[in-house]
């Protein structure tokens, strides 16, 4: 059996799949940190949160230059409703800041001073530089993310437009990421010996009605197209 005719047979059970709701949305995000992030999803309790990945192990970038120096791109299937991004970013030293965008059928989100809140962790110098770069395990990060729900998130205190200097432009990213982080990109932050916990204000992916109808156009589209492909097949069998 071909691939085509393999796929042209699939097209029915996609579109019933669409119709139930079950066909995952691809998302891409570009992201990257002074110094260092691990990319997560998770319910806004810090359920359900789940690694997606993260940048270099040392300053040393795998491509030359700082490990900030190229951004990472991430593939994942959408969540679901109700999901948020949870940047886990820490500085390794001088200055600080972490930039990314995620693009969802819905639309595009970028790092600004609107689109997230931060936490500082509350441990004593639990900054991952201290424990060789390792992340924090999931269960600790969870417990953070309970704290801050019940102590209340702070904001985005410092941004600057990619390109801003000491980083320059990063082609990596999209033109409208800023570079963020809780209270400053200067040298001393207030959280140099510890993580920062991101969270997104927005879901993922938000809501449209206008995706899934062209979900379900689509999946007729393709029914329409294994019909067509069976008559045919029917005729010259
Ligand atoms: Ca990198
Ligand atoms: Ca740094
Ligand atoms: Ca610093």
């Amino acid at each position: 059996m071909n691939l085509v005719k393999q796929s042209l047979q699939c097209l029915p059970l996609l579109g019933a799949l669409a119709l139930a709701g079950g066909v995952a949305q691809a998302e891409v995000a570009h992201v990257t940190a002074d110094n260092h992030y691990g990319l997560y999803y998770g319910l806004a309790d810090g359920s359900n949160l789940t690694f997606i990945g993260r940048n270099e192990l040392t300053d040393v970038g795998s491509s030359g230059g700082n490990a900030w120096s190229n951004a990472e791109t991430w593939n994942y299937a959408s969540p679901g409703p109700n999901y948020r991004i949870y940047v886990v970013a820490w500085d390794e030293g001088a200055q600080q800041m972490w930039g990314g965008d995620f693009t969802s059928p819905t639309g595009l989100k970028v790092s600004d001073t609107t689109s997230w809140e931060s936490w500082v962790s509350t441990g004593t110098n639990d900054n991952p530089v201290n424990s060789g770069g390792a992340l924090p395990l999931v269960t600790t990060l969870a417990a953070q993310i309970t704290a801050a729900n019940s102590t209340g998130w702070g904001g985005i205190g410092a941004s600057a437009p990619n390109g801003t200097a000491p980083w320059g432009n990063i082609a990596t990213l999209n033109a409208a990421d800023q570079f963020i982080w809780h209270d400053t990109l200067d040298s001393t932050s207030s959280s140099d010996s510890h993580y920062v916990i991101y969270r997104s204000t927005f879901a993922v992916p938000e809501t449209s009605p206008g995706w899934g109808l062209a979900a379900l156009a689509g999946a007729g589209l393709g029914f329409k197209l294994w019909q067509q492909k069976r008559r045919a097949s029917a005729k010259t069998a």
